[in-house]
């Protein structure tokens, strides 16, 4: 395969590298309208990334998307109503769930007949004949999460994060989103969400859409095939980085028995200035090898106190009891370390993920887009508690400020305990070893004698959308770089295969195989690890290492870790497979936003002549409507799109 070298705009956080010389700038007005800094002088040095794949076939099963009616809701209280219950797809699974039990806080392995903790839900889920629906609103606005000052913000429903999109497994979920910014388009992704046989719910402008314009709406619909802790994000350029985030429980059975749910618990970093200006800036860093920007501060639960008027997230626990938490990372740029003082946790959960309970974690370490569930019993003397949330050095994260909240138990007067400033671990940004609460093995019967090797570099393509040079990553040889009014979706439909080679595109024409992927960071590539997220799926993560990966290193394919997001570790390889099991076109791509916005990704399109599309009428109004708009938008795409 072979892709040529194209244009986007793609770089890296590498907050190792020593400041080099001033750089030489242009300005220009970003999106906001303020004057930033945009890259201007041109680079050398190039890297490598390798992938290599390969596919075997082996039996799949598909499952039949059933339909159900919807109700409408009010911003932040969802509606649930019913219709008949249609049966599930059918499937074989290894393992029986129990159908007499129910779910309880001595039983959270139950859930209801025939469907438990055992449950593959690959082949098998609950179909509830529920929709449960949301309307979400996005602003352009004002906030101050941590005291610092009103600043520029995009908000859902006004508030950050956004509202809690929450719903039970086996439910449809239909999300009204309207765009009510004046000069950002948008799309929302709902991460982490498989998205069976509904591609064009996947929220990803230039792909799976148009950009919602200013005073458009769309409805996403969806099933709940898996059950856990995610959240959602806009996948409009930088944007989410400016609080176009929310959260999303599904819920379901846990490997782990508690009493009290206590919901989500999402940790980010936040920047004063506008995520788009601080994109630029980094794009413009990137040229002189410099790290990006440090964060301003981390938010726990969207809020902080930095010392001048900000306000600590508050939770009461309840003696005795124990307490699920659903961590998870909505940055932009930074890993993230957590602990709760005193109350080690017991993760249960990897993304998606149930898996096998893991009892004694201190801090726990969080990429970006990833999830962990923990449970942790109060059973400390009564009183306050620091929760910790710090950026993770060893990642080559940096952020000025720390994330704190406090957690009182019940009866006691909330009181911030003197801080002791411990010191999380700095050690190699290693994951957190998770084992899927049931087994389930990856096809390796032709793993080696298939393997192919698609190379990517850090790409200097000579010229780019603004006339400069500027160094760019690039995920399989080009930077990604998509064109916000021609969704891959549509041109599948079309039945148009010329997609450009900044698409990026992948085939994967047949149903039922496995595909491997190893993605290589050659040593000569600036340091920071990469958070690497699959949409449509879950992965399983054969393995990782230093170096350059070689046929003799050691795999997992008996039972591996298995969730949407793991990280590419500084200057090595990430060996991930995935089965094709849900036709569509899927985005894969790193998650820290500036360096997606700087092309690293690909996209995935899977068994194009079994995708089932949206409705293509409303497909093309949304288009239509982008496309008019687009005419005379003040601020013009300027980098991947994504
Ligand atoms: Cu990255």
């Amino acid at each position: 395969m072979h892709f040529q070298k194209v244009v986007g705009v793609c770089l890296l956080a590498f907050a190792s590298f020593a400041w080099a010389d001033t750089p030489h700038y242009l300005w220009g007005p970003d999106r906001m309208g303020k004057m930033v800094k945009r890259a201007a002088t041109s680079s050398k040095t190039t890297s490598k990334t390798t992938i290599k794949s390969s596919t075997t076939k082996v039996a799949t099963s598909s499952s039949k998307k059933t339909t159900t009616t919807t109700a409408k809701s009010s911003s932040t209280t969802a509606k649930v109503s019913s219709s008949s219950t249609v049966a599930s797809s059918s499937s074989s699974t290894s393992l029986v769930a129990d159908s007499a039990c129910t779910n309880g806080p001595l039983t959270r392995s139950c859930w209801s007949s025939g469907f438990s903790i055992a449950t593959d839900f690959d082949q098998k889920h609950p179909t509830t004949g529920k929709t449960v629906s949301y309307n979400l609103e996005i602003t352009n606005t004002t906030c101050n999460p941590d005291g610092n000052g009103d600043q520029q913000c995009l908000l859902v429903n006004n508030q950050l994060p956004g509202p809690v999109i929450r719903a039970s497994w086996g439910d449809t979920l239909s999300i009204t989103v309207t765009n009510n910014m004046q000069d950002n388009g948008t799309s929302m992704h709902w991460h982490g969400i498989r998205q069976l046989n509904s591609c064009g719910s996947d929220g990803v402008n230039g792909i799976t859409e148009c950009p919602i314009a200013p005073g458009q709406s769309k409805t996403y619909t969806f099933l709940c095939t898996q059950f856990g802790t995610s959240w959602y994000h806009s996948h409009f350029s930088s944007q989410y980085g400016m609080g176009v985030v929310g959260t999303i429980i599904i819920d379901g059975p846990a490997s782990s028995n508690y009493d009290i749910d206590l919901g989500t618990f999402p940790v980010s970093d936040w920047y004063y200035a506008d995520a788009y200006k601080v994109n630029e800036i980094t794009l413009d860093n990137l040229q002189q090898q410099n790290p990006p920007p440090p964060s301003d501060t981390i938010l726990v639960n969207g809020t902080n106190d930095n010392g001048s008027g900000g306000s600590y997230a508050k939770v009461t626990v309840t003696a005795g009891k124990k307490h699920r938490l659903r961590l998870i990372n909505t940055s932009v740029d930074n890993f993230i370390r957590v602990k709760l003082d005193s109350h080690p946790f017991t993760v249960m959960t990897a993304d998606f993920i149930p898996v096998k309970p893991l009892p004694g974690q201190d801090w726990v370490l969080l990429a970006i887009g990833q999830r962990y569930d923990v449970v942790f019993t109060a059973n400390q003397t009564a009183g306050t508690y620091w929760f910790r949330a710090e950026v993770a050095t060893d990642c080559y994260s940096a952020s000025n400020g720390k994330g704190r909240a406090l957690f009182t138990y019940s009866g006691q007067t909330v009181s911030a305990p003197t801080d002791s400033n411990e010191t999380p671990p700095d050690t190699t940004c290693a994951e957190l070893t998770t084992t899927p609460y049931w087994t389930q093995a990856v096809d390796q019967s032709t793993f080696t004698s298939q393997l192919e090797t698609l190379n990517v570099d850090l790409d200097f393509p000579g010229v780019a959308t603004n006339d400069q040079n500027v160094v760019l990553w690039a995920l399989n040889t080009s930077t990604m770089k998509i064109a916000w009014d021609q969704p891959t979706l549509q041109m599948v439909y079309d039945k148009n295969t010329t997609y450009p080679a900044a698409y990026d595109v992948i085939e994967i024409p047949n149903e039922g195989v496995w595909t491997y992927w190893i993605i290589q960071q050659a040593s000569t590539n600036p340091p920071p690890p990469h958070p690497i997220h699959l949409h449509g799926h879950d992965f399983f993560v054969l393995g990782s290492g230093s170096g350059t990966y070689s046929s003799s290193a050691t795999l997992n394919f008996a039972n591996p870790p298995r969730r949407d997001t793991s990280t590419l570790p500084s200057a090595g390889w990430l060996a991930l497979a995935f089965q094709a099991n849900n036709p569509g076109a899927w985005l894969m791509h790193c998650h820290i936003a500036w360096h997606i916005s700087e092309g690293l990704g690909v996209q995935f399109l899977e068994a194009k002549n079994s995708i089932n599309f949206p409705d293509m009428t409303q497909f093309g109004s949304q288009c239509s409507a982008w496309k008019s708009y687009a005419k005379t938008m003040p601020y013009k795409q300027d980098d991947s799109g994504l």
